[in-house]
C-alpha cells in the first residue's frame, strides 16, 4: 500500500534524463536510467530543438527502465516551459522553435500594440520575457494550420498516449491563463487572435492522462500510465525544495535560475511588476513568486565556446577549482539581454565588461570566476527583492538543481546575500515529478500536503550547508 516505483522523464534545455523514483515506506530513492543531450539546433528559420531526437531517447529510456523494472507504476514528464509543437492529425507539423530564437523580438512588438504590458501583467501575472508563449504565438505562421497546439511535456504526452491536453503549471507560462482564477484567459486570447487550438483542456498534477498506445506501447514494452506532473520543470523542483523555514528562499538552479519564494496567492502589484516578478502557477495551486536569472547558461555557453576553440573538452571541477584561486574579478549584469542567444559568451561577457570600464578578465578562470560571482550577486539581489514584494524576512536560500554541486557558486551566494545557504537535492526536479505520481497512487496516504511531500525529501537527502563568510 505504502510503495512503488515510477518513471520520470525530465527534459532541460542542456540535457534530459529518464528516471526510476522508488518509493517506500515514506523513503524515497532515484536511479537514473538514461542521461542525453539536448539543446538549440540552428536551421534555415531559426532556432529549434530537435524534438524528433528527444522523443527518441524519451521511447530508449522508458524501455530501458521496463527492462529493469517491470513492476513501474507510471510515467511522469516534465521540461522547460513555454515552448510548443503544433499538431495535426497524429503528425507533428515542424520541429519546435527554441525559445532562444531572436524572431520573438516581433512578437512582442505585435502583442504589446494590441494589449500594453501593464494590463498583460495584471491578467496573467507573469514577468517579461521576450519568448513567454503568447509572443510566440504572435509570429507564428503556422499556428492556424495546426488543430492543436501543446507545449512540450504535453506533446510527448500526446505522442505517448493520444490525450490532449495542457498540464495547469506549463500553461501558466503561455501568459494566456489568467492568474487570478488559473483558467484560460479566452478574452484575452481572442483580442490577440491566438486560435482555441492552443488552448486545450487544463490538467491539474496528479490526474491521470492516458496510457501508452500504439507504437509508443509496443516500443517501450508495456501499456504505462501517464500521470500528469508540475510538467513545467521548475514547478516539479519547487516541490522538492525541503524548505526549511515558513521565510525561506529557493533557487531553483539549472540553465536558469529561478530565485523566489513560494507563495498562496499571487501578488501582482506595481512593484512586483516593476521588479519583473512572475507568478506561476505550483503544484496544488500555489504560486511560484520567482525571477529569472540567467544561470549556468553563461557558464555552459562559456565553455562550450572554449572546447570549440582547443577542440578537446574542458574539465569543469577543474576550472572552477582554478577559478576559486583567482583575486579581484569585475562583476557584469547577469541578466543582460546580449548574453541570451548561443554564441561565442566569452566575447559577449568581455564586451559587456569592457563597456562598464572594467578590466577584461585575462584567463579563462578569471572569466569563469567573474561568470559566477555575477550570477551570486544576482542571486543575492532577487533573493532581496522577493523579501522587499513579500514583506518577508528572508532567512535562508535552498539552491536545488545542478547548480547545488557548484560549490563556489553556493558559497558566493551565501556571501553575497549574507544569508546561509542549503544546497541540494541537485535532481530536484525529477524528485519533484516522482512524488506527485507517487502522491496520485496513495503511497504518502490519503491527503499527503506538500509540506509532506518537502518532509520526505528532507528524510531522503542531506543539504550541504554554506555559512555567509563577514570577511567578503
Ligand atoms: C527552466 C525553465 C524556466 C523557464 C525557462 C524557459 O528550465 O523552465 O522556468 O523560464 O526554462
Amino acid at each position: 500500500t505504502s510503495g512503488g516505483v515510477v518513471a520520470a522523464v525530465d527534459l532541460g534545455a542542456t540535457s534530459g534524463r529518464v528516471m526510476l523514483g522508488y518509493v517506500d515506506d515514506g523513503m524515497l530513492r532515484l536511479e537514473q536510467v538514461a542521461r542525453f543531450p539536448n539543446g538549440p539546433v540552428a536551421g534555415p528559420d531559426g532556432l529549434h530543438w530537435d524534438f524528433t531526437a528527444l522523443y527518441r531517447h524519451v521511447i530508449d529510456g522508458l524501455a530501458e527502465a521496463v527492462r529493469r523494472e517491470p513492476g513501474i507504476a507510471s510515467i511522469g514528464i516534465d521540461s522547460w516551459a513555454v515552448d510548443y509543437g503544433l499538431v495535426h492529425g497524429d503528425e507533428l507539423l515542424a520541429e519546435p522553435f527554441h525559445y532562444r530564437d531572436d524572431r520573438t523580438a516581433r512578437g512582442v512588438e505585435a502583442v504589446h500594440a494590441k494589449v500594453p504590458f501593464e494590463e498583460l501583467y495584471r491578467r496573467n501575472g507573469l514577468q517579461f520575457l521576450p519568448f513567454n508563449t503568447l509572443y510566440q504565438y504572435a509570429v507564428d505562421r503556422r499556428l492556424a494550420d495546426a488543430e492543436i497546439a501543446l507545449l512540450i511535456p504535453d506533446l510527448v504526452t500526446f505522442l505517448l498516449t493520444g490525450a490532449r491536453v495542457a498540464e495547469r503549471t506549463n500553461a501558466s507560462t503561455t501568459g494566456l491563463v489568467d492568474v487570478g482564477s488559473g483558467e484560460w484567459d479566452r478574452e484575452l486570447a481572442e483580442r490577440l487572435g491566438v486560435p482555441s487550438s492552443a488552448l486545450p483542456p487544463l490538467a491539474d498534477p496528479g490526474t491521470r492522462l492516458g496510457t501508452l498506445r500504439g507504437e509508443a506501447r509496443e516500443r517501450v514494452g508495456a501499456a504505462l500510465d501517464v500521470i500528469a506532473v508540475g510538467s513545467h520543470d521548475t514547478a516539479s523542483a519547487v516541490v522538492a525544495v525541503p524548505l526549511s523555514s515558513a521565510d525561506a528562499a529557493y533557487i531553483s538552479c539549472g540553465t536558469w535560475g529561478l530565485v523566489g519564494v513560494e507563495l498562496d496567492e499571487p501578488v501582482v502589484t506595481d512593484a512586483a511588476r516593476e521588479a519583473n516578478f512572475t507568478n506561476e502557477g505550483g503544484v496544488d495551486g500555489r504560486v511560484r513568486f520567482l525571477h529569472n536569472v540567467t544561470g549556468l547558461w553563461l557558464l555552459s555557453e562559456s565553455v562550450r565556446t572554449w572546447e570549440a576553440e582547443d577542440g578537446a573538452p574542458i574539465d569543469l571541477p577543474e576550472l572552477l577549482d582554478a577559478a576559486a584561486a583567482v583575486g579581484d574579478i569585475p562583476l557584469f549584469d547577469a541578466n543582460d539581454s546580449r548574453l541570451a542567444a548561443p554564441g561565442d559568451m566569452p566575447a559577449r561577457i568581455a564586451a559587456v565588461i569592457e563597456e562598464s570600464g572594467a578590466k577584461v578578465p585575462a584567463s579563462r578562470p578569471a572569466f569563469a570566476r567573474a561568470i559566477v560571482e555575477s550570477i551570486a550577486q544576482a542571486f543575492a539581489d532577487a533573493v532581496a527583492t522577493a523579501g522587499r514584494l513579500t514583506a518577508r524576512d528572508i532567512d535562508v536560500i535552498h539552491i536545488v538543481g545542478g547548480g547545488a554541486l557548484n560549490r563556489l557558486l553556493c558559497q558566493a551566494t551565501a556571501d553575497r546575500s549574507g544569508l546561509p545557504v542549503l544546497a541540494g537535492p541537485v535532481e530536484a526536479t525529477a524528485l519533484g515529478n516522482v512524488l506527485v505520481q507517487a502522491r496520485a497512487h496513495g503511497w504518502f496516504g490519503p491527503d499527503a500536503t506538500l509540506e509532506d511531500l518537502r518532509r520526505v525529501v528532507a528524510g531522503a537527502t542531506a543539504p550541504v550547508r554554506y555559512e555567509p563568510r563577514t570577511d567578503s
